[in-house]
């Protein structure tokens, strides 16, 4: 097999809050095909970054009387506990307030200056006089122009789904001041994205994205392209334009580039990484984004236009998902309907909620409903009642029975029945696929649990001649345990790490064909807590207050 270089990112959480349970979707998704990846001999590089620049992250901080640097450094060191208590294998975590992402954003920007990429054009914005700054779109409320209703953003109204700019609402009112904004000219940059088009559509049609997904795309694409606003004016919390008096470069332009600027960082640690490898015009390393459904628009018309524009590679693939719901419903901080990776951790462990989401998770953008109830059932009744107790229910015997030892043969039709399994798994485990390969996986536990059950070891036991027979049948148990297990290991890493405690061997593909006999394994210690009810309500009751 050929193995790959592939570069793999998650979005750039925003600096200015917790992660919450639903950004944590997306991280576990790509860690899940991450980590399969890895086991698969390939060599993967995965980074991130905190996204640390914009009016919002401007605004709390001064809202929490701190410099905003000092409090994108707060944050960043809670963001970098929750992605590791999650084991979310990053390479890099870094953040795009950076030497290395100034850099990428002057040289990007320079080089489409260059070929006369970037215009320059005076715009009305409106500007609040009170707070003396040009408004962002989600800062301003108002009648929406088409279809009149009120207390609508400045850039699309929730009602009629009108897409307008904020000096077009009628009764604008800022959401800061409460006071009426006016209308200020400003000298904006913009990108010359309708250049694009045609290089747009060809990379759209080499199958960088999923069906439904670049169907959407392209009818923004035949719908025309506009030029893109990314400049800013101060007072602003990002980087200066070059050559501007207080203009900076709007937080979407150097968002992305913080990808750049991340595996840059990793490049300056790592001294055996080759930067111009991975990010050349031509380079043959993979690149792949894991990205939400609501920033599909930056991912696959602004970003790979910039690098096309700029002499950079673009990417081979995005992996779009939607949005995860609490009860069916939208997560909402302002209305406490919020889970954040801190608490959950005071309440539950990881590898459950790991385990939950891939079983919904699929190559579609449909939206995923965290339901505590759903969450126990499967939780307890999959990974308790079903797997683990393949190998609690056969260990019993070969701990107490045969001083640990696995029987010299096993039924190997039935265990290449189970390997056999692996293709499939393999291409679910690519595609993202991996609420398939829990169902296979349960498929599995059930034959393995129905073959103990009809050979009865417990009976058995009591009749002497019976005894090599048992060590046989429990033998086997242990073995389509660990087949289920390796397809697991990229889902429940803490669960596959005490596995491999337990059968003194690690879980690998590659390894899957040989059985385990004639060895020992470990004295079985419980592999996994059953939910406690009494933490999940608690949960659930601070996520609801
Ligand atoms: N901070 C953004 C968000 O929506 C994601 C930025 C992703 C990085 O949370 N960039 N691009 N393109
Ligand atoms: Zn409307």
């Amino acid at each position: 097999m050929q193995f790959k270089k592939i570069l793999v990112t998650c979005a750039l959480p925003y600096a200015n809050g917790d992660i919450h349970i639903g950004h944590m979707l997306e991280h576990i998704q790509a860690d899940i095909w991450v980590r399969y990846h890895r086991m698969m001999g390939h060599k993967v590089f995965f980074i991130c970054a905190d996204d640390a620049h914009g009016t919002p992250i401007m605004l709390k901080a001064q809202e929490l009387k701190i410099s905003t640097e000092e409090m994108i450094k707060k944050i960043y060191h809670k963001h970098v506990l929750d992605f590791t208590k999650f084991n979310i294998s990053y390479d890099n975590y870094y953040t795009t307030h950076s030497k290395e992402n100034y850099f990428f954003s002057k040289l990007i920007f320079n080089r489409l200056n260059k070929k006369n990429l970037i215009k320059k054009e005076i715009i009305q914005q409106l500007y609040d006089l009170h707070y003396n700054i040009f408004l962002p779109d989600r800062y301003v409320k108002g009648d929406c122009p088409q279809c009149k209703s009120i207390g609508q953003y400045g850039d699309n109204c929730e009602i009629c789904g009108a897409i307008y700019s904020s000096s077009n609402l009628i009764n604008p009112i800022s959401i800061l001041s409460n006071t009426k904004p006016i209308l200020r000219n400003s000298e904006h940059y913009f990108f010359d994205l309708p250049k694009f088009n045609k290089i747009l559509i060809t990379w759209i049609n080499s199958g960088v994205l999923e069906k439904t997904v670049s169907n959407k795309v392209k009818e923004w694409l035949f719908s025309g392209l506009k030029k893109w606003d990314i400049s800013r004016d101060a007072p602003y919390f990002g980087f200066k334009i070059p050559k501007s008096i207080n203009k900076y470069f709007y937080v979407w332009l150097d968002a992305p580039i913080g990808y750049i600027g991340t595996f840059k960082n990793l490049c300056n640690k790592n001294k055996k990484l080759n930067f111009d490898e991975w990010w050349n015009k031509n380079s043959k390393t993979k690149l792949y984004h894991f990205i939400g459904k609501d920033i599909i628009y930056f991912h696959s018309l602004f970003w790979p236009a910039m690098l096309e524009g700029s002499d950079f590679r673009k990417p081979d693939k995005l992996f779009v998902h939607g949005h995860v719901t609490l009860n069916g419903q939208k997560m909402s901080k302002s209305r406490g309907r919020f889970i954040t990776a801190k608490l959950w951790l005071k309440y539950l462990d990881t590898d459950s909620l790991r385990y939950y989401y891939a079983s919904k998770l699929s190559s579609n953008i449909n939206d995923i409903d965290f339901n505590p109830l759903d969450f126990v059932k499967n939780i307890n009744g999959d990974i308790v009642n079903k797997i683990v107790n393949i190998a609690a229910r056969n260990a019993y015997f070969i701990n107490n029975y045969f001083g640990n030892n696995l029987s010299k043969t096993i039924n190997m039709k039935l265990y290449l029945r189970f390997v056999q399994k692996s293709e499939i798994i393999h291409n679910y485990l690519k595609s993202c696929k991996f609420s398939h390969v829990i169902k296979e996986i349960l498929m599995l536990s059930d034959i393995a649990n129905r073959y103990v059950d009809k050979h009865k070891p417990w009976l058995l036991i009591k009749d002497d001649a019976q005894k090599k027979n048992i060590q046989e049948i429990c033998s086997m148990g242990i073995n389509m345990f660990r087949v289920i297990m390796i397809y697991m290991k990229p889902i429940m890493p803490n669960l596959s790490q005490k596995t491999e405690f337990f059968l003194k061997k690690k879980l690998c593909f590659n390894k899957i064909k040989i059985p385990l006999i004639n060895r020992k394994i470990n004295k079985f210690q419980k592999l996994f807590e059953r939910i406690n009810i009494t933490n999940l309500d608690k949960l659930i009751k601070i996520s609801k207050r």
